[in-house]
């Protein structure tokens, strides 16, 4: 039976890509880093069969519309080359996780793809493998094969076969709370594709950004290899408040940020200042992640879920990598 289920988790970039050097392999700038998380995820489906003309793509229980069903369909392509087969398939997808207002959906989504679809035509890959496919259907998704803690190595050449992620750390061998703040549910202005290529073509803080990615990704490497959540913390913050900013100096700027997203970041600020070690990132879109030691994690929930923008928190910690059911 060409049938497979695969479950992939989400991930939070700690370092964070923003920018492709190529756009058709979703080759980065920059190389980044990530927590996979426990808590959003999606589980997919693949069956290919013979008699079909052309690929359906059933998301969360509906019939997806046209421009997510063609994404589908393009990595499908890439996958029946592989295979050497022209069969069509049904796919279908349950995402648990906020679709876009900034928590990466496509991440859990083509990584999810890439392990139950190569699985359902026998293919076998392993998991570098499987991430330079499932980077090719969304940069993020990459480092969605891995549990725990991840990089993804922008790497050189042009194929892009050495553009790959990699887990540097198992998600038990260090246990943070990643609580994750929904400030606004409506999907986001500008997708996260488009933003990152206007920021690279425009803005002319881009450069900046490039000169000290690296930097922030070994300080932060090394926080994680002793255990140092208040030089993590910084860093991270730091990374993601960075990368705004490249953004805000596009052309015309781009600014996802919202009231709830500064009175989240505010409070964050003012825990801080009361000796609660906690910090923020934030991705393409208005919500908020704050990272925090478990043992802070009540109190930083109590004190965040106030706030008046804020519309939920899920606490999430690190999670595992692939599954297949
Ligand atoms: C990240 N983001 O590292 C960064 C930080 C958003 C901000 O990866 O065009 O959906 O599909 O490769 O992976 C979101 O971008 O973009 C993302 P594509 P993707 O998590």
């Amino acid at each position: 039976m060409m049938k497979a289920t695969a479950k992939a988790n989400t991930n939070i970039a700690l370092i964070k890509y923003w920018g492709k050097r190529d756009e058709k392999l979703f080759l980065p700038m920059n190389s980044s880093l990530s927590i996979t998380l426990d808590k959003f995820y999606t589980i997919t489906t693949v069956e290919f069969r013979k008699e079909l003309d052309k690929d359906i793509f059933w998301f969360n229980n509906k019939q997806a519309n046209k421009s997510d069903s063609n994404k589908v369909s393009r990595f499908l392509d890439n996958v029946r080359n592989l295979a050497s087969v022209n069969f069509h398939a049904v796919v279908s997808s349950e995402n648990v996780v906020p679709t876009a207002a900034g928590f990466a959906s496509s991440a859990s989504a083509f990584a999810a793809l890439a392990a139950a679809s190569t699985k359902a035509l026998d293919l076998k890959l392993n998991e570098k493998e499987l991430s330079i496919l499932a980077r090719q259907g969304s940069g993020s998704a990459c480092r969605s094969i891995y549990g725990g803690y991840v990089e993804w190595k922008k790497g050189e050449r042009e194929d892009g076969k050495d553009s790959v992620a990699f887990q540097i750390l198992p998600e038990h061998d260090w246990n943070l709370s990643i609580l994750s703040v929904m400030v606004a549910s409506s999907q986001k202005a500008v997708p996260s594709r488009d933003g990152m290529k206007r920021t690279v073509e425009t803005s002319p803080f881009y450069n900046g950004w490039l000169q000290t990615v690296d930097k922030d990704l070994e300080k932060a490497k090394e926080a994680i290899r002793v255990r140092n959540f208040e030089s993590l913390g910084k860093v991270v913050e730091a990374n993601a408040l960075k990368m705004h900013a490249t953004m805000l100096g596009a052309e015309p700027p781009i600014l996802y940020w919202q009231s709830g997203t500064f009175e989240v970041f505010q409070e964050v600020q003012e825990l801080r200042s009361q000796g609660i070690s906690a910090f923020v990132t934030i991705d393409a879109g208005p919500n908020v992640k704050v990272l925090c030691m478990p043992q802070d994690e009540l109190k930083v929930y109590e004190t965040i879920i106030t706030l008046p923008h804020v519309q939920n928190i899920t606490i999430c910690h690190p999670g595992s990598g692939l599954t297949y059911i």
